[in-house]
């Protein structure tokens, strides 16, 4: 008895003890861990940081000071005196030239006002050695804050610094595709984060770690709401949580947007037309924004989408998306807000090959647009599909910025359990040369407005964010939230150097650690390509909810929502042939790049099927034939996810034990479903290809009607 009540006694001792730190490791803390930085690092670091001079004379200087004080106290084990002014070396100095004069002393080449950049360097105070981190605004100083820490994180040296970070695009946002009911489409980690309900009384505490993560990354605006958009949450009642969020949003830097459903004033208005050219209609916006702006004094701008699957817009009433987008900036120019009009769009009237829709409807416009128009183009131009060639759009519009917008949503990508690393993805598209005015007119540089000298820019991503206690639904899909914002930050960033800190932050800086999970963070994109659509296939999901494959698929409402109009395969070949004898969607590049995907011998091999429809017989420069390449692929993609599990397994002992069986669990599924992809895919392709398995290569481990009979009614994010 007596031994039984101690061994309880113990066991709950163990487990006071425990518990903290194993719920410290559920992902919740993301990136921002500052957890205890190792020896001969941690007494450099005390040395460089004695004591912490940042004044707290604003809404965001205080969360620079709170946010080092955190860290340090979590990194060294203890923060550094706060102190007024430098009396000793090693004194860290936090602040603008206005909030702290010993800064406006130093002389520093500051960037410019409202670039939201920052400088952190070493310097003499007072003869004292000191760390500066210093902006002409507060935002910068947190900026800088965040970026002192992440060298911390990863350990950097803080000897002799001198860096200057500007940010290369001005609108670096989060797409949150969140109803108010807070169901979330497409997301797969829970509901959504905003508690409209409980709003705008309580302030959940997640919208503050919300937006430390995200100013961490530089991200600085947000949408709160789903693009398929709902009237009501223009209604006041709604406005002021929207307002609520912005208030707790703001010492971040993060600026609230929301998006705008074009038939809002006959929904919520009592008018019989959303006609932009009527007059009561173009005043019942001025009202509505003005409205906004009473409750959100800072409030960014409107996202729309409009005229697209089904949502209303200015053609319903014979307008064109410059009509409808300019009455909406009309609207927002007196109060500084933007516009951002998404060029996603396709009409099912005219039965054009869908990948054509969005250059042919927005060309014609450029240099329509209001000058607080930014147009949002997708990274492709079917539909974030695992591999696309870039948007045609891109480089196409000289006279009207451009903003990108990509999924960090893993709609297409295994949802929420499968290993995807999307940074090799951004890198991808960002690298792309639409050579449009000559080479080395990269995506990158139209939407950092370089190429074209676009005064706004912007770059969006669809947020993976839900309630789920790692907030992504996985902890990998963390990483890509992360990619997003440093990449937004600066498009030439690495996605391998990105991965490398994002795993030192997350997981730990042993070497052998961060060497490995980076290899495969690094594949497992392609292999995600392989096992789903590799060889420039795409939208082989399944109708509706996109859970798993279902190439065989050719009915529902419209013959462009199914893989059959995508992948085209017959008798004698597979692909959509978009060359010149085809669709001629090649035409809308520019001519180098139209040349190259359209000739199918100098199209690169991952867009072959995108571009051409091409015999199961043609020989692939592997010496395979294109059915015997097809297999191979997807059997590779299906090998890296066994490989994968393989590695984790062994770098067991370097992770922590909850976070290490979910990530190994999630595997397992991927290997699961990598499989079942690959197998439905061939079992239906050779079906039409009649061809045999190539040898040694395993068969389906099912016939093709087993895969199709599979049904999924409560597959997530639909
Ligand atoms: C598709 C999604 C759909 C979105 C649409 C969009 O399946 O839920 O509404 O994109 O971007 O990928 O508007």
């Amino acid at each position: 008895m007596a031994a039984e009540r101690a061994h309880r006694a113990i066991c709950l001792i163990f487990l006071l003890l425990v518990a903290p730190v194993a719920a410290a490791e559920d992902g919740y803390d993301l990136w921002l861990r500052y957890k205890p930085v190792e020896e001969p690092w941690a007494t450099r670091y005390r040395a460089t940081l004695t004591q912490l001079v940042a004044p707290a004379d604003s809404a965001t200087l205080p969360a620079a000071a709170t946010e080092l004080d955190r860290g340090l106290r979590g990194l060294l084990g203890t923060a550094p005196d706060r102190a007024d002014r430098v009396s000793r070396d090693g004194a860290l100095v936090v602040g603008t030239p206005r909030s702290l004069p010993v800064l406006a002393e130093l002389k520093l080449q500051l960037p410019a006002p409202g670039s939201q950049g920052y400088v952190i360097r070493s310097a003499t105070v007072d003869g004292h050695s000191v760390l500066i981190v210093a902006a002409a605004d507060d935002i910068g100083v947190l900026y800088g804050a965040f970026h002192l820490l992440r060298l911390m994180q990863t350990r950097q040296p803080l000897e002799r610094l001198e860096l200057r970070e500007v940010p290369a695009i001005q609108l670096r946002m989060l797409n949150h595709w969140d109803n108010l009911d807070r169901s979330v489409e497409r997301g797969y980690a829970g509901q959504s984060l905003w508690d409209w309900h409980k709003l705008p009384d309580y302030i959940d505490p997640r919208y503050i770690d919300y937006a430390r993560a995200n100013a961490s990354l530089g991200i600085n605006g947000t949408v709160l709401t789903n693009v398929n958009a709902n009237a009501v949450s223009l209604r006041p009642q709604y406005l002021q949580k929207a307002a609520a969020l912005a208030g707790a949003l703001r010492p971040y830097g993060i600026r609230v947007f929301l998006t705008a459903r074009f038939a809002a004033p006959m929904e919520i208005g009592g008018l019989r037309t959303a006609d932009p050219a009527d007059q009561a209609v173009r005043q019942w916006w001025e009202a509505k924004v003005a409205e906004i702006y009473r409750y959100i004094p800072d409030f960014g701008g409107l996202l729309v989408k409009a005229n697209s699957e089904g949502q209303p817009g200015p053609q319903d009433y014979g307008r064109s998306h410059a009509d409808g987008a300019n009455m909406l900036a009309a609207a927002l120019a007196p109060f500084g807000g933007v516009v951002m009009w998404r060029t996603f769009v396709y009409s099912n009237e005219r039965p054009d090959d869908r990948a054509k829709q969005a250059y042919n409807e927005f060309v014609p416009l450029d240099g329509q647009f209001r000058d607080n128009v930014l147009l949002q183009v997708k990274n492709g131009a079917i539909d974030f599909q695992p591999r696309e060639p870039f948007h045609p759009l891109f480089g196409a519009m000289p006279r009207t910025p451009l903003m990108m917008e990509v999924q960090i949503t893993k709609e297409y990508l295994g949802f929420a359990t499968h290993l995807a690393y999307l940074g090799p993805m951004y890198e991808e598209v960002l690298r792309a040369d639409t050579y449009r005015r000559g080479e080395g007119s990269t995506v990158a540089k139209v939407i950092d407005g370089s190429l074209h000298g676009y005064r706004r820019t912007g770059i969006a991503g669809v947020a993976n964010i839900g309630t789920d206690r790692n907030w992504s639904g996985s902890h990998f899909d963390q990483a890509n939230w992360y990619a997003f914002g440093r990449l937004a930050w600066n498009p030439a960033l690495s996605a391998e150097n990105i991965a490398r800190e994002w795993v030192g932050m997350t997981f730990g800086n042993a070497p052998t650690l961060v060497t490995r999970v980076v290899e495969m963070m690094m594949k497992s994109r392609q292999a995600v390509v392989d096992y789903m659509t590799p060889l420039g296939l795409h939208h082989l999901m399944a109708e509706g909810h996109h859970y798993g494959p279902q190439p065989w698929f050719g009915g529902g409402p419209r013959i462009d929502w199914t893989p059959v109009y995508f992948h085209r395969a017959d008798a004698r070949g597979i692909g959509f042939d978009r060359s010149a004898s085809g669709s001629n969607a090649v035409a809308q590049y520019a001519a180098p790049v139209a040349a190259r995907f359209g000739d199918l011998k100098r199209v690169p091999e991952d867009y072959l099927l995108w571009f051409h429809h091409v015999p199961w017989s043609y020989r692939m420069q592997s010496g395979r034939t294109l059915w015997d390449e097809l297999v191979h692929r997807y059997t590779r993609g299906v090998d890296v996810v066994r490989d994968m599990r393989k590695e984790w397994e062994e770098l067991a002992p370097l992770v922590d034990r909850e976070r290490h069986d979910q990530v190994a669990t999630f595997l397992r599924i991927q290997e699961h479903e990598a499989l079942w992809w690959r197998d439905a895919c061939i079992a239906y392709f050779q079906s039409i290809s009649q061809r045999p398995i190539p040898p040694g290569l395993q068969p389906p481990e099912h016939p093709l009607d087993y895969y199709q009979a599979l049904e999924f009614p409560y597959a997530p994010g639909h």
